[in-house]
């Protein structure tokens, strides 16, 4: 099926002007794919003639479909009792010294059903999809043991490549295996046996996760799988992960507040993008920033993402942390758009076909109530989504 999607203001995100905008665009879908990308006037005759479908979207503005490249969406529970604890007082630290935290979501997570722990994630994803989101990434973490694991990475795929009935075609990104605490070696062991579920491998590096040396055990057996890896690296403390991240040739370091100048310099060299996570900086009420400007002038890729997590970010709106992505840590408005599209297809190794409307790639776009691009960081608390394509099929919303 050949179907034109035409009068339409494009943010391609392609190239190097403001945007990549296209006035008067025009998507050329065959498939699960966009065979033509270009203002309408230059839609060659032959293409032309090859049409089935057409929808005028009478110059409404149309961007990449949103990627959320790093959260945990798959989990029992929720902890709105920790966050209380936190306004009375206590550290996120603390209450993770002392068996609360992360291992209450553990216990939480290993209590519920397959069943239970698809459906609360459908549901949060169903949120994300209606703002445009068309490609997550889930990390698994919540296990720590090689069967719950197993059994999140099950549940993630599913809601990868078994969309429930009226909700087609929803594509999950990698996932991260993804460790934490002192239990590396058990981690590793589960990626070992189920490397079909794990695209990636990441782990939580910090004084209350992993050392840097069992990240660094932990990233030589993603190595030997032919995985790739990225790092929850130097969000309360600067445990220089970014650079042993680097080492390996990581995708992506995240969170990144205290990163260094050294992990800066490693990350450039390496390539790696740099995801920011607004929600965990706002939620955890942190005041230290990332270094925007040194990032910027190494060259270093920025992406953003929700880091959808019961602990430290229950945020389930992109459009929020774009927003946010500019109040709280100053990057333009175009700046946070490429991240959460094509720097964020970057941070999961997907950047030949997904972040930006080119020719061959998939064809994963979202069409907007809005007049400008850099409305979607400027607006918030407000959905101006009105259709997304995700795969060359639309998205149906109730
Ligand atoms: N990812 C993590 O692993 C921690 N923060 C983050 O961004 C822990 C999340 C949690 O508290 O459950
Ligand atoms: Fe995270």
């Amino acid at each position: 099926m050949t179907i034109l999607w035409r009068n339409a203001r494009l943010a391609t995100m392609a190239g190097t002007s403001p945007y990549g905008l296209i006035e008067r665009g025009a998507l050329l879908v065959d498939g699960d794919a966009l065979d033509w990308v270009g203002p309408e006037s230059a839609l060659p005759r032959a293409l032309a003639k090859m049409v089935e479908e057409e929808h005028d979207l009478g110059g409404a503005l149309v961007t990449p479909g949103l990627i959320d490249c790093h959260t945990h969406l798959v989990y029992g529970g929720q902890r709105a009792r920790e966050f209380e604890l936190r306004l009375n007082g206590a550290s996120y630290e603390e209450i993770a010294r002392a068996g609360g935290g992360i291992r209450s979501t553990v216990a939480a997570t290993r209590a519920a059903s397959d069943d239970a722990l698809y459906l609360a994630a459908a549901q949060r994803l169903a949120t994300l999809e209606r703002e445009g989101v068309t490609t997550i990434e889930i990390k698994s973490g919540y296990g720590l043991t090689r069967d719950d694991e197993a059994r999140m990475l099950r549940v993630a795929r599913r809601l990868g490549e078994q969309p429930s009935p009226g909700r087609p075609k929803t594509v999950a990104g990698p996932l991260g295996g993804r460790a934490r605490s002192d239990r590396g070696p058990t981690f590793t062991r589960a990626a070992t046996v189920r490397t079909t579920l794990v695209d990636a491998v990441d782990a939580f590096c910090e004084r209350i996760g992993f050392t840097p040396a069992q990240t660094r055990r932990v990233f030589a057996a993603a190595r030997e799988l032919h995985l790739p890896v990225k790092l929850h690296a130097e969000q309360l403390s600067d445990q220089h992960g970014a650079a042993l991240a680097a080492e390996f040739g990581a995708l992506s370091c995240d969170h990144l507040e205290y990163l260094g100048d050294d992990g800066v310099q490693a990350m450039a060299a390496a390539g790696s993008v740099a995801v920011l996570l607004p929600g965990a900086y706002y939620f955890l009420r942190e005041t230290r920033l990332p270094p925007v400007q040194a990032l910027r002038d190494a060259g270093v890729p920025i992406a953003i993402a929700s880091d959808h997590n019961p602990g430290s970010s229950p945020a389930l709106s992109l459009l929020l942390m774009i927003n946010m992505a500019c109040t709280l840590f100053r990057l333009t408005p175009e700046e946070a758009l490429r991240g959460v599209t094509q720097h964020a297809a970057r941070a999961l190794g997907l950047a030949s076909t997904r972040g930006t409307l080119e020719t061959a790639k998939r064809a994963d776009f979202a069409v907007w109530a809005l007049e400008h691009p850099n409305e979607l960081a400027y607006w918030f608390g407000h959905n101006p989504c009105r259709r997304v394509v995700c795969g060359g099929v639309e998205v149906a919303h109730e």
